[in-house]
């Protein structure tokens, strides 16, 4: 390319070129990641394929700039774009969430939960949450998490039907008075009562933080209640379900501009100065920029289409799995996972997990709620494997073809021997059908601009 000028088009792909050059070897890691993401059956719950403007966005010459503040309040010159990228990712953000008040600079929905929870709680404070082993989240109050070390934490769970149990979260609340409430799931199938929630929390004056990481995309597509006006302050990462950049979003909606309990400042101007200057420095500005587009793509008519394909393949994956024998937890699903339990058929999660990756299939092991396998029920070894669905809608996949899947799935579970890692065995002619399979299906439904134009 000479000392010619370059374009952005041409920058990105003269950077390719420059991978090669610099070190062949780690090329080859980085086109070997891409090939297997297309040729496997990814359906790890928290994940979703960015689109390819997303992922051109992550490298915009953007990253090259340090611009500490915000928009048109920097502490750096020469950021005149940057405040145009962070108005648009702020101004998307608010449409697609409908809130009043949208902060995109947090780096992941863990430190956006870690801002939330040490400013508006302090550190030895009291927060109430949902325990891991039920569905929380590591930053709701888990014992190897700072929420659970620097924080005081009353953890609720789920009823004997692995439904949350409002009247035991109120009674807990109304006996231990928190000072912030924490809901939001990674492995709970249900739809969430965020109103009830609020009623909670205003009874007992704590804060309510809702973290919809997982279901961000459903809210938007109203097929599941938007927590905005119901929780004072609403967390989310970027990157499962609106398919953007790894990121976090801060957002609120009526209680923005209210006074906070204990300070003569409203909830926005605190969490402004809570993630500037209290907890970050310089925002990441290209990773802005690709929230951004991701929330254009999260404003169109397709996405919310994908919304529903998510809940339509995971109703099918539960009722089919069902059908051939396996336990789903609380007996189906009303978003994007299926939580099946494995202690019946006495496979643990991990080793599940493992077969179903060497057949083409990526799942994560999970904990299932009052379960165990083996007298145990940790992280590692786990009663149960979480099922996700975004890919699979994002594949555009028929409900044939979901079905197809509950079928290899149970395929892959029923034919394994052992119980360990380090000896179990697939049947041979099972796991060359199922990798057949797969690749037939990835072949047949492929991921929209990785092999073809959108
Ligand atoms: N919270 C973890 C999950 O749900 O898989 C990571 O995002």
């Amino acid at each position: 390319m000479g000392n010619s000028s370059k374009n952005l088009s041409e920058l990105l792909a003269y950077g390719v070129e420059q991978i090669k050059e610099i070190n062949p070897s780690f090329m080859k890691v980085l086109e070997r990641e891409y090939q297997r993401q297309k040729s496997v059956l990814m359906m790890v719950a928290s994940c979703s394929i960015v689109p390819p403007s997303v992922l051109a966005c992550t490298g915009m010459p953007a990253v090259n700039i340090t611009a500490e503040g915000y928009p048109h309040v920097r502490y750096h010159a020469g950021c005149e774009e940057m405040d145009k990228i962070e108005e648009l990712a702020i101004s998307n953000a608010k449409k697609i969430f409908k809130a009043a008040y949208a902060n995109v600079q947090s780096h992941s929905a863990t430190t956006a939960n870690e801002i939330v929870t040490y400013s508006l709680v302090r550190p030895g404070g009291l927060i109430m949450g949902m325990n891991l082993t039920s569905g929380g989240h590591l930053t709701h109050g888990a014992s190897v998490s700072y929420s659970g070390s620097d924080f005081q934490v009353v953890r609720y769970g789920l009823d004997e039907n692995y439904l949350i149990d409002y009247d035991k979260i109120e009674e807990l609340a109304l006996q231990h008075r928190p000072k912030m409430i924490i809901c939001g799931t990674t492995a709970y199938c249900r739809k969430i009562d965020f109103k009830r929630f609020r009623e909670i929390a205003d009874k007992v004056g704590a804060y309510l933080l809702a973290d919809i990481s997982h279901i961000a995309g459903l809210v938007i597509a109203d097929l599941h209640e938007s927590p905005i006006d119901y929780a004072h302050i609403t967390t989310t990462c970027t990157h499962k379900q609106l398919a953007g950049p790894r990121g976090g979003l801060i957002l609120s909606g009526k209680d923005a501009k209210r006074k906070l309990f204990d300070e003569d400042m409203t909830l926005e101007e605190k969490l402004q100065k809570a993630v500037f200057p209290f907890f970050q420095g310089a925002p990441i500005m290209n990773q802005i920029a690709a929230k951004a587009i991701s929330f254009d793509i999260a404003a169109s008519e397709g996405f919310k289409k994908t919304m529903q394909r998510i809940v339509d393949s995971a109703k099918i994956l539960a009722e089919h799995l069902q059908n051939i024998g396996f336990d789903v937890i609380s007996g189906g699903t009303d978003n994007h996972i299926v939580l099946v339990d494995l202690a019946s058929k006495n496979i643990s999660g991990d080793v599940a997990e493992r077969a179903l990756e060497e057949c083409g299939i990526i799942v994560n092991r999970n904990s299932v709620p009052n379960k165990k396998i083996n007298g145990k029920n940790t992280s590692k070894r786990p009663a149960g494997i979480r099922i996700g669905t975004n890919n699979m809608a994002q594949r555009k996949m028929s409900a044939d073809a979901v079905k197809k899947c509950a079928y290899i799935i149970a395929d892959v579970l029923n034919h394994i021997h052992g119980d360990n890692l380090e000896d179990f065995k697939i049947d041979d002619t099972v796991k060359s059908d199922v990798l057949h399979k797969v690749s037939e299906l990835c072949k047949e439904y492929p991921i929209p601009g990785y092999e073809t134009n959108y």
